[in-house]
């Protein structure tokens, strides 16, 4: 990851050179590649917007930045219980890189274009809330289901029904307004985001499986698959014992 020190030395050239874009457009070019090899991905996907370069979201990119803060705006302002606790442990927020967005749109045999990445596809706005225990997911989704700006368009519940390899997690695809433009020129706009909703032992076991899944020339696949599934089964045990035990203690007088 990208350390701050770097970013801040990355934002101080732009900001030296406020009025002077095109001038120095060469030079903020060559910064961008020589940070670029040191951190694929990373610098191009938060420069090239705000430097003139356009990926494939285009011009909607700060639309697209106003749509993540405000959902985790309202889910940080909705994020405690009646009784005072927190609702959720974290919260992860991403923008679906070009890279990942262009690979997506090429294995679904869609165009590379921003109609595409940002309406066809609707995860490019991305949301992830990792909760304590269960309950509290089932919460969040509640109060998610009443913010303002926002329409459900589709909840799958992977908790309630795991996927076939463990999987679970709550998601949920929302339309956001925003008082921008979007891409079919409607003002105020229409924005996708994909919500996930997870406990923590939930995000642990995805985090650990999309890890492996990305590594190769792995001999006993199937012994690997079954060991996944067990793990997440007793990882999903230990979240109804974590449940029980928060009821008992909280019917301690
Ligand atoms: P990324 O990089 O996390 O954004 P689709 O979205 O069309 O590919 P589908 O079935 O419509 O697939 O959506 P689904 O099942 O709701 O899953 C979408 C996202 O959930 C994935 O996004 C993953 O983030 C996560 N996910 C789903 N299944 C698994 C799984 O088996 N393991 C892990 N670790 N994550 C999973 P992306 O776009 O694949 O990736």
């Amino acid at each position: 990851m990208i350390a701050s020190g770097e970013l801040k030395a990355l934002d101080s050239r732009k900001e030296r050179h406020p009025e002077s874009r095109r001038e120095s457009f060469g030079n903020q070019k060559r910064v961008i590649r020589k940070a670029e090899e040191s951190h694929p991905g990373e610098v191009k996907d938060r420069y090239c917007y705000r430097w003139g370069i356009m990926d494939i979201y285009g011009k909607y990119r700060p639309a697209m930045e106003e749509v993540l803060q405000y959902l985790a705006g309202r889910v940080e302002e909705n994020g405690k219980s009646e009784n005072g606790e927190k609702l959720y442990e974290h919260l992860s927020l991403r923008i679906k890189s070009d890279e990942s967005m262009r690979e997506k749109l090429q294995r679904k045999g869609l165009e590379e274009n921003e109609k595409n990445a940002l309406q066809v596809l609707k995860d490019a706005i991305g949301m992830r809330v990792v909760c304590l225990f269960v309950d509290d997911v089932y919460e969040c989704v509640q109060r998610i289901r009443n913010f303002e700006r926002l329409k459900v368009l589709e909840e799958k519940d992977y908790i309630l029904d795991a996927k076939p390899n463990g999987y679970r997690s709550y998601h949920m695809i929302v339309e956001v307004t925003s008082d921008e433009e979007d891409v079919d020129g409607n003002v105020p706009g229409h924005f996708y985001a994909e919500i996930q909703l997870r406990t923590i032992a939930m995000d642990t076991w995805a985090a650990l499986e999309h890890e492996l899944k990305y590594k190769k020339n792995i001999s006993n696949q199937e012994m690997i698959i079954q060991e996944l599934h067990r793990c997440a089964n007793d990882l999903a045990a230990c979240d109804v014992s974590m449940q029980t035990l928060r009821k008992i203690i909280r019917q301690i007088p």
